[in-house]
């Protein structure tokens, strides 16, 4: 069996759920993002579910893919796609323990984090890996570019989010400065060069514990990578992550127990080349799966 096969299983108490976001409308680069959840589903189909390092096997994980939601390719604007996304991810998370969501542009973290929190009240915090802080101003809306700013804004304490791989070239001063103000947790690249990935997502989750977070929702944003294995990515750079790094920490953060959703955003798969960004968001997801699998494994549900 390989991962396609295994999403497509049809589990009626399933561990985790998929939903698809194809938005792209809320990007201010123009994108066309919504090409992305049935790339990644086909991606799936290149590898196995059986992953060799963690001697984990994600089909032990019972998986219902949900679908897409209707995106917002119809619409002027993507604020009734972010509606929905929200409506659904309140309605996917009362359905398993773990929901996972494949964009679409960035914007989608602020409805679909939403849409947890309003399932399962309490105290969430937001762990992102991404060259960019997303705390510019939502002037014009929820853009790929405000989702952070939009959460703390709504409630999230800023001393709740970590951010990890952020870029020196990726954020204008002010909008560093702003998530410095708000208490970030802030791991930039060259932090994670010298300490390693395993020390920097142990030491990002457990500030968050210290400050009263139960429950982690993480944005992979795949621009975090260099731009060489992220060409479609519109806002990946040079010197950025390297893919093993991302792929480590999808695999940490599964096992975390107190990681309970994630997205995976940003890759307009119409941009790709020879799919090599799909396909790494496609390894993203089975080693967060792997994870995830491995804590069953030990009995450590959330
Ligand atoms: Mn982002």
């Amino acid at each position: 069996m390989n991962a396609r096969e295994w999403l497509a299983g049809e589990a009626a108490t399933p561990d985790v759920v998929v939903l698809g976001a194809p938005i792209a409308r809320a990007s201010i680069t123009p994108v066309e993002s919504w090409s992305t959840p049935p790339a990644f589903r086909e991606a799936l189909r290149r590898f196995p579910t059986w992953d060799a390092e963690q001697s984990a096997d994600v089909a032990q994980l019972r998986v219902r893919d949900l679908g897409d939601v209707q995106g917002d390719r119809g619409d002027t604007d993507a604020r009734a796609a972010h509606q929905r996304l929200q409506e659904a991810a309140e309605s996917a998370a009362r359905r398993a323990a773990h929901v996972v969501v494949i964009g679409g542009d960035n914007s989608l973290t602020r409805p679909v984090m939403q849409g947890l929190m309003d399932a399962t009240p309490g105290p969430w915090g937001l762990l992102t890996l991404d060259a960019h802080h997303d705390c510019r101003p939502a002037i014009d809306g929820s853009r790929n570019g405000t989702p952070v700013r939009e959460l703390i804004e709504a409630g999230l304490p800023g001393e709740r989010v970590a951010q990890i791989g952020i870029h020196p070239l990726g954020n204008a001063q002010e909008h560093a400065d702003w998530a410095r103000a708000q208490g970030i947790h802030i791991v930039p690249l060259h932090t994670v060069r010298r300490l390693g990935m395993d020390a920097v997502v142990t030491s990002s989750i457990a500030q968050m514990v210290a400050r009263g977070v139960e429950r982690v929702y993480v944005d992979f944003d795949i621009d975090v990578v260099d731009r060489a294995f992220a060409p479609a990515c519109p806002a990946s750079l040079p010197g950025g992550m390297q893919p093993d790094d991302l792929l480590r920490a999808a695999y940490l953060l599964g096992c975390d127990p107190h990681v309970v959703a994630a997205d995976l955003c940003e890759v307009d798969a119409n941009a790709d080349v020879n799919n090599m960004t799909v396909r790494l968001m496609a390894a993203t997801f089975l080693n967060f799966c792997a994870g995830l699998a491995t804590r069953s494994r030990n009995g450590n549900r959330a």
